[in-house]
């Protein structure tokens, strides 16, 4: 009894002792002063910034690893449903101010350091972004675990433990330039290895048929390597701590017995070579945003860490239920972000078949009750397939479960509903015919998932109507919509801290937990007091960003002026050279009127072009060269000005968002699944120049039409075009100010790489301009003309920013996540109290 007691007490005192850290400045102090001394091994007088983020970080996970046992205890202990979220990426970005506003201590923080001479802002740019994904999809991965922790809701994100992230940008005289980036040079103190729970996997090799006694056959797979998975877990901080989930990442290493052979016969050097290949496997996110690389070793990658992460389940699970699967697909429910994760299908069909001896229906049945899949894009080059050959080498043994998995589905759901229709078969197999067999993951993706969802209304019922029609006709039932969501937490909450104090006064504390509310705003979109707080919110923030350009850039810009935001990944379908051939007609018209006078507007772009993709790197080029001369251009008297900040990233967006008047989302209609940052610039108070694509539909819906600036050709628009045969010519003849613009990239007048400028040029008109950009030029210079009047009304501008922002409820990744649960995942959230 007495122990019991002593034990109570102990229990009673560490909840006391985490309160005070949490309330008070002076524990607070003392814990940081304590880490810095204990855990990093420095002192006051001698610690670097580092050293002082590092201490910061560990203070934070005293209270960060406590609530997380809190949470993995209810969950055991109610043996939870969960979702296990399988992603190739997750864009994280910096966690330091993100943990500590959402662990309430933030402002704790922020004094403890004052105290102790030390500004919290400096110290958490010390922290390099966790950038492992490309751009949206690994965002979105991102926004989801934070509202699966705060929603706690049961959920496990599975991913790869790159050494590399997307690569660092460079800019040399106008190119870009790819460096590596090694976020963990130095460690990454939000990451805890977990070495008890470390996965094997096979690869390589060949499959026996062995026949038994009974005539019964049974496939023996006797693969050539076996590769070590190492999890490294994240802790996700809910809001106000309401649970802590885990991102696990997989890295690859040599097992133990791996090179044992070579290295007793004296080849050492051979051996290190042979582990040098495995740890390749997790070496490098590829850079390559809605475009399929087709390597060898992405396979790899994707078999590997879908591998290890279904055999993590499997052991959890089983902990349990001691190799009843009767309960599995009640358990758990697993979600594939776009086909990348796609092979975890037969990857557990064979888990179950061949090494749990289950039959081939029963485990069938599970593995259609466990999976659902949501595709990001429709772009044709996006859509993952895999020569055959390359899975004979790698996956022999899947890709016997695959052609298994189509002969059944052809020859019994196929034929049941077209019988002796080939020509409909040829279209559904998961097998492409042709000189180099290819298999067609989002097909092998349709047809093992119980729901496929789209990220926007329109995208997923272009899911239904032109990518998967006969699917969908099929199983009508499968196919859902969610549309994406961001979360407020970060996006506002943590990057516009004025913004975020306007909204505590005007919708309640809440509001980053209830987005709706901030709808409580609107009824002030007229009054003038508001609007100047709301404006002189946003003009704060751009004077931040002034300087960050001056900084970055070099460029001196006026604060004054309209800041037009262009930042995502470079691609021809998000048109970033439509912007230009704006820019270049509006510097146009002012060199011809020196006397013209407009409404004065700094053109800001970020973006990363993959590195093969030739012309998205000279678009990067003629943004600086054009950019170059327009702002040493005294004639225009600096009434234009653009920027191409390098390296656009997480952390640079939090920056760049908060201080923008014009959000540009301006994709040919049809192409953007969704978009994310249209959403995070709306709250922020950004109003969208845009094309009726993707989530902009659903944006302006909320917002106003007539609070926005839409232009261009509707996803109709562009069909028709295209159906009656498009000729850019067309355009280019019959607008003078068009082809000015476009003639002028094929000239000297920018730079002497002419070839560069000109490819843009040569993309339009001969290579048929693919996106269209020429059809919409002149409705999206329209669209610019009314976005210039409109900032020159200062109130028609405040109404129409506080519009947008009061209106992004339904965009919170809450939302969207809630939209998953009773749609698609059926869990049940549960509260996580101090138990333990
Ligand atoms: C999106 C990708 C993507 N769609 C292949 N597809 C990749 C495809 O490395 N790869 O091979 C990487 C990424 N990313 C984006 O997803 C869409 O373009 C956006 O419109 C959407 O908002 C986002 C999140 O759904």
């Amino acid at each position: 009894l007495a122990e019991t007691k002593a034990v109570a007490a102990a229990k009673v005192d560490a909840r006391a002792d985490k309160n005070s850290l949490k309330l008070d400045v002076n524990v607070f102090k003392e814990k940081i002063v304590h880490h810095l001394r204990c855990t990093i091994g420095t002192s006051e007088k001698k610690a670097s910034k580092l050293a002082w983020w590092q201490a910061l970080v560990a203070t934070a996970n005293e209270l960060i690893f406590d609530r997380l046992t809190q949470t993995q205890y209810t969950h055991a202990t109610k043996d939870t449903r969960a979702v296990h979220y399988l992603s190739a990426e997750f864009l994280m970005g910096r966690l330091t101010v993100n943990n500590l506003v959402s662990l309430e201590v933030y402002n704790t923080a922020k004094s403890a350091l004052q105290e102790l001479g030390i500004d919290i802002n400096e110290l958490c740019e010390e922290e390099t972004d966790m950038a492992l994904g490309n751009g949206g999809l690994g965002r979105l991965a991102a926004c989801f675990m934070d509202s699966l922790a705060t929603l706690a809701y049961p959920s496990v994100g599975y991913g790869i433990h790159y050494e590399n992230g997307l690569f660092r940008q460079e800019i040399r005289e106008g190119r870009q330039i790819e460096r590596p980036d090694s976020w963990r040079e130095y460690g990454c103190p939000w990451e805890v290895c977990r070495p008890e729970s470390v996965q094997e996997v096979p690869i390589g090799g060949f499959v026996e048929t062995q026949t038994a006694p009974d005539g019964s056959i049974r496939k023996v797979w006797h693969p050539e390597h076996m590769i070590k998975g190492v999890p490294w877990d994240i802790p996700v901080v809910g809001f106000r701590g309401a649970s802590v989930t885990i991102l696990r990442l997989w890295e690859s290493r040599p097992t133990e017995s791996f090179n044992w052979d070579v290295f007793n016969a004296g080849g050492y050097v051979d051996a290190q070579n042979e582990k040098a290949a495995v740890e390749t496997i997790s070496k490098v996110l590829y850079p390559n945003d809605s475009t399929e690389a087709g390597k060898m070793l992405r396979l790899t990658q994707q078999y590997f860490f879908s591998s290890c992460s279904l055999r993590d389940i499997l052991r959890r699970y089983n902990r349990t239920h001691f190799h009843d699967y009767g309960e599995f697909a009640k358990k758990i429910a697993i979600q594939l972000n776009d086909t990348h994760p796609v092979i975890a299908i037969p990857e557990l069909m064979r888990l179950l078949v061949d090494e749990e001896g289950i039959s081939w229906d029963a485990a069938w049945e599970i593995v259609t009750e466990v999976f659902s899949y949501t595709n990001h894009t429709l772009l044709p080059e996006a859509l993952e397939k895999w020569p055959v050959y390359i899975f004979e080498k790698l996956l022999p043994r899947h890709l016997e479960i695959i052609y298994e998995i189509n002969y059944r589905f052809l020859n019994e759901v196929v034929e049941a509903k077209w019988s002796g229709d080939d020509e409909k078969k040829r279209k559904l197999s998961i097998i492409e015919e042709g000189p180099c067999k290819m298999v067609r993951m989002a097909n092998l993706a349709v047809i093992a998932s119980r729901k496929i969802n789209g990220v926007a209304e329109i995208h997923s019922k272009l899911v239904r109507e032109n990518l998967f029609p006969e699917f969908s006709t099929l199983w009508p039932d499968r196919f859902c919509n969610v549309t994406n969501g961001v979360t407020p937490r970060r996006w506002m909450l943590a990057c516009n801290p004025g913004l975020a104090e306007l909204y505590n006064e005007i919708a309640g504390k809440d509001w980053p937990l209830h987005l709706d509310s901030c709808a409580a705003l609107r009824p002030y979109a007229d009054d003038p007091q508001i609007q100047k707080r709301f404006m002189d919110i946003k003009f704060k923030n751009k004077v931040a960003l002034a300087a960050e350009i001056k900084k970055l850039c070099g460029v001196e810009v006026d604060p004054h002026a309209m800041f037009d935001v262009q930042i995502k990944r470079l691609h021809e379908y998000k048109r970033q050279h439509l912007n230009l051939l704006y820019i270049l007609h509006l510097y146009r018209k002012l060199l011809a009127d020196p006397a013209m006078r407009i409404v004065p507007q700094v053109f800001i772009f970020g973006a990363k072009a993959a590195p093969a993709y030739t012309l998205a790197k000279n678009i990067i080029y003629a943004i600086n060269v054009i950019g170059d001369k327009i702002n040493n251009d005294y004639r225009i008297r600096n009434q234009l000005k653009v920027v191409f900040m390098p390296n656009y990233r997480v952390s640079l967006a939090e920056k760049i968002i908060p201080a923008a008047d014009i959000s540009e989302q301006i994709s040919t209609a049809g192409y953007e699944a969704s978009g994310t940052s249209n959403m995070k610039f709306s709250m922020n108070g950004a109003l969208t120049l845009g094309t009726m694509d993707g989530a902009n539909i659903e944006i302006v819906a909320e917002a106003g039409v007539e609070n926005n600036f839409i232009f261009g050709m509707s996803v109709k628009d562009v069909q028709e075009l295209k159906a009656k045969g498009y000729n850019p010519w067309d355009f280019y003849n019959s607008n003078q100010d068009l082809r000015a613009v476009v003639d002028w990239l094929d000239s000297d007048f920018f730079t002497e790489d002419r070839q560069a400028l000109a490819s843009i040029k040569h993309s339009l008109l001969e290579g048929g301009d693919p996106y269209m950009v020429l059809a919409d030029f002149a409705s999206y210079c329209a669209a610019h003309k009314r976005a210039e009047e409109m900032y020159a009304d200062k109130a028609r501008w405040a109404h129409a920013a506080i519009m947008n922002s009061a209106s992004m409820g339904k965009f919170s990744s809450d939302r969207s996540i809630e939209d998953y649960v009773h749609n698609i995942w059926k869990l049940k959230n549960y509260e996580i109290k101090d138990e333990i």
